[in-house]
């Protein structure tokens, strides 16, 4: 029997806790501050709040690296407080999903502990343990974050595996083990009243056992994706833990194609509920090399957005986002801040394109005021590891990238363009904190900020509200097929959502030029459902977006 699948009409909310809000004067974003928040984003009107991980850690990578599952981070607070949360969240009709990182914990989490401690220990097997070949490394597989995804152990002469920092091993779910460990922490969260999880780089799990100590042209992460057992596990994770209830669970799937999306998140439940893939995240060049100044092509855009939402069309369910904790800002990246006037329409325009797709909606904190990258100025106004890894491995180890080139590509596409504190009014520290944040705020708060926006009706803030009431209302939104229209267009995204009686029809011009476009498909009777202009002439404005509802 197919549950309840609610999250198909929701608009998740993405809370990077560390910048959210500190609420006990230390500069760090907390679960107290995210409870006085609430009446913000029960305005807003987002259904679900995705919490980056609250659990212990040595925040090696900001969380990503779990010491421990069941406990809450000092820094954020206490258990009671999360509980609290929970409380005052469910009162307001908002659910909360955690994220949960089960591809690798911290090299402090206890297993690993035991495991490195010697060959013979019972947890050894946990982990990913192998010998040398020839003396070194078993492959040349690369971490996400720079240099060999293998680090030897004195020890034990063996090396293990990272995907990510040598401060994350992955743990080996062929151990059934390790399977039992990580289910029964889901439900012990489940049992405390969680309403789902993201799951970090769930399609890493499965590694093939022969790939081991055979060397690859791709990224270590790369080669992992999607491997031999992955639907196994999670079919045993979905019977284990999330046929319990209608759980909202999301799994992070880097490097997956539409084929492999239709197996993690097939409509009848067998799985996850959705995927949070990244294709349409390349288009700038990411996948290959994210240091570069290389923008991205709207032809490219359209045709990889259409073939998602064409692909999963009544086989699958998707994620809808422009940017998360790992991305730069999208205005910045897809839209454009060089005048107040286009950054506001340029960030309403994004909006409007993304939220009448079919998909669940996911909003980055601070996306909806149009939150910027940010101008940093040097290395020491950066805190994530994996811009620092970059620098060095680019810069100092192979020398091909000059620093003044690198400070830029840093700008452009460091992940801590997303991690500066959230602009709540224009008070010192942008009312995030009165103490000094973790990390800088972005200058801009003295004019970009949410007070601001709330008393004007014509802000940014006002557009995504009322995205969020459109798909309630309107079941369009959530069910009609999608077809684009104007194809070859270069600047406009024009696409239609058809349904029996009803149709949308969607333009978006994401170019500052005044452009004609195709009104054929607009019949007389056609009504405007929402634009980020005040009225509608006969060309699309700069960064204009329009979209007309008909009945057919
Ligand atoms: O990100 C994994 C992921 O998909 C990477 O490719 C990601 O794009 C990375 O940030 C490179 O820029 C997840 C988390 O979202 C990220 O914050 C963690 O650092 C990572 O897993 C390891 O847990
Ligand atoms: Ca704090």
């Amino acid at each position: 029997k197919i549950m309840e699948q609610w999250w198909k009409k929701s608009v998740v909310y993405q809370i990077y806790v560390r910048s959210f809000q500190d609420s006990n004067h230390d500069g760090i974003g907390d679960i107290n501050g995210i409870t006085s928040r609430l009446d913000y984003l029960e305005k807003l009107g987002v259904d679900v709040l995705w919490l980056t991980p609250i659990y212990e850690s040595p925040n090696d990578d900001n969380g990503y690296d779990i010491s421990d599952y069941r406990n809450i981070l000092d820094e954020y607070g206490t258990m009671e407080d999360f509980d609290r949360l929970l409380l005052e969240a469910h009162q307001r009709g908002i659910k909360i999903v955690m994220d949960l990182v089960f591809n690798h914990t911290s090299d402090k989490h206890k297993w690993f502990i035991e495991s490195q401690s010697s060959k013979d220990n019972p947890y050894r097997d946990y982990y990913i343990w192998k010998d040398p070949k020839d003396g070194d490394v078993p492959s040349n597989w690369t971490s996400c974050f720079q240099g060999s995804a293998w680090q030897y152990d004195e020890a034990t002469q063996q090396y293990y595996l990272h995907l990510f920092s040598k401060k994350q091993p992955d743990l080996n779910w062929q151990n059934p083990k390790v399977r039992e460990e990580c289910f029964d922490i889901m439900n012990y969260w489940v049992d405390k009243g969680v309403d789902g999880f993201r799951l970090d780089v769930i399609n890493l799990i499965s590694k093939d056992e022969d790939k081991y100590y055979t060397d690859s042209d791709i990224k270590g992460h790369q080669v992992c994706a999607n491997g031999p057992h992955i639907h196994d596990y999670l079919q045993e994770m979905n019977q284990q833990v999330l046929s319990r209830k209608p759980l909202l669970t999301v799994g992070e799937t880097p490097a997956v194609t539409i084929e492999d999306g239709i197996k993690f998140a097939p409509l009848d439940g067998r799985e996850l509920s959705m995927i949070f893939q990244f294709e349409m995240m390349n288009v700038d060049g990411a996948e290959v090399n994210k240091w570069t100044d290389q923008r991205f092509e709207l032809l490219d855009l359209k045709r990889i957005m259409t073939r998602w939402q064409v692909g999963l069309y009544q086989k699958a369910w998707n994620s809808l986002f422009w940017n998360n904790h790992d991305q730069p800002r999208c205005v910045s990246r897809f839209g454009d801040v060089s005048t107040p006037f286009y950054h506001e329409k340029s960030a309403k325009m994004l909006a409007i394109c993304l939220h009448m797709m079919q998909g669940t909606p996911y909003i980055y904190q601070g996306e909806e005021l149009g939150m910027t990258n940010v101008p940093f100025e040097s290395l020491e106004d950066y805190r994530d590891i994996e811009s620092f890894n970059s620098y060095k491995q680019l810069v100092e180890i192979e020398k091909t990238v000059k620093h003044e080139d690198m400070l830029r590509y840093l700008r452009k596409s460091s992940r801590d363009n997303a991690r500066t504190p959230m602009q709540w009014d224009e008070t010192i520290h942008a009312g995030f904190s009165d103490q000094e944040p973790w990390i800088m705020v972005n200058p801009n708060y003295l004019t970009l900020n949410a007070s601001a926006q709330l008393s004007d009706p014509n802000s940014i803030f006002y557009t995504y509200q009322k995205l969020i009431q459109l798909r309630k209302d309107y079941d369009i939104i959530t069910d009609g097929k999608y077809q684009l229209i104007m194809e070859d267009d270069p600047h406009i995204y024009a696409y239609k959502r058809i349904s029996d009686h009803q149709e949308l029809i969607i333009y978006c011009n994401f170019s500052s030029q005044e452009l004609d476009y195709d009104c054929s498909y607009i019949h007389d009777d056609a009504k405007i459902l929402i634009s980020n202009y005040d009225d509608c002439a006969h060309k699309l404005r700069a960064y204009e977006s329009l979209v007309f509802i008909q009945n057919i």
